[in-house]
């Protein structure tokens, strides 16, 4: 039974899906970040990051998104969520992984917290810096799949689209929605079709963007 440090509709959505999506036993445990609750020593001995997602697994909290996406793939390998180490799909997986993870996440990071970054009195020049980044990398995952593939390795789907499609959503109130990008917008209709991820919305309270 895993474990799951969350709080709705933020990058613990990603873990929430993903283990719904492969059917295994979890529990989870609310973090109020309005009340900071990630901050407080209980928690920061936890995940010293203090940050969500944080995961329980085998009696030890694992945290980073893109370790966790990983890791869950390794965990269930019948789920074929990644492809297989030392086959060519891997080495484009990583990279999809990496750049989801490394490049457009935390370019949300200084759209969403933007006063972290360069401080309050530079918060308008830190969105706008932000947004840029994060268009740019629709560009890049529009320009991979105007091939017409159904998932960014191509084929067959794998934990990076269920990455990629929970950060669509959070360009939803952005001046360009990642919806905006023809081939996203192909891309991500299909992927809310998936009853996982209805699922999660469900769970978590969300009724924006899953329909639009
Ligand atoms: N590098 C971390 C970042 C996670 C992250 O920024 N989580 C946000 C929610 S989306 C959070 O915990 N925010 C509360 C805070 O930073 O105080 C990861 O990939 O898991």
């Amino acid at each position: 039974v895993y474990t799951l440090y969350y709080s709705p509709s933020t990058a613990s959505l990603v873990i929430h899906w993903l283990l719904l999506e492969l059917g295994v036993p979890f529990e989870l445990v609310l973090v109020d970040l309005q009340s900071r609750q990630q901050q407080t020593p209980e928690y920061l001995a936890l995940n010293p990051n203090g940050h969500v997602p944080a995961l329980l697994i085998d009696g030890v909290v694992r945290a980073e998104t893109g370790a966790l996406l990983l890791l869950l793939a390794e965990r269930h390998p019948q789920a074929r969520l990644a492809p297989v180490p030392g086959s060519r799909e891997r080495a484009d997986f990583l990279q999809v992984l990496f750049f989801l993870d490394n490049t457009l996440m935390p370019a949300f990071r200084r759209w969403f917290y933007a006063d972290e970054f360069a401080g309050p009195a530079n918060r308008e020049a830190t969105m706008q810096q932000a947004r840029l980044k994060i268009e740019r990398c629709w560009d890049v995952l529009d320009a991979r799949l105007a091939d017409g593939r159904r998932y960014l390795l191509g084929a067959d789907r794998g934990v990076v689209d269920f990455l990629a499609t929970m950060l669509a959503r959070w360009s939803r109130n952005m001046p360009r929605t990642a919806t905006h990008w023809p081939h996203l917008r192909r891309y991500v209709a299909h992927m809310r079709q998936l009853p996982s991820l209805r699922e999660v919305h469900a769970r978590e309270k969300l009724t924006d963007w899953i329909n639009d």
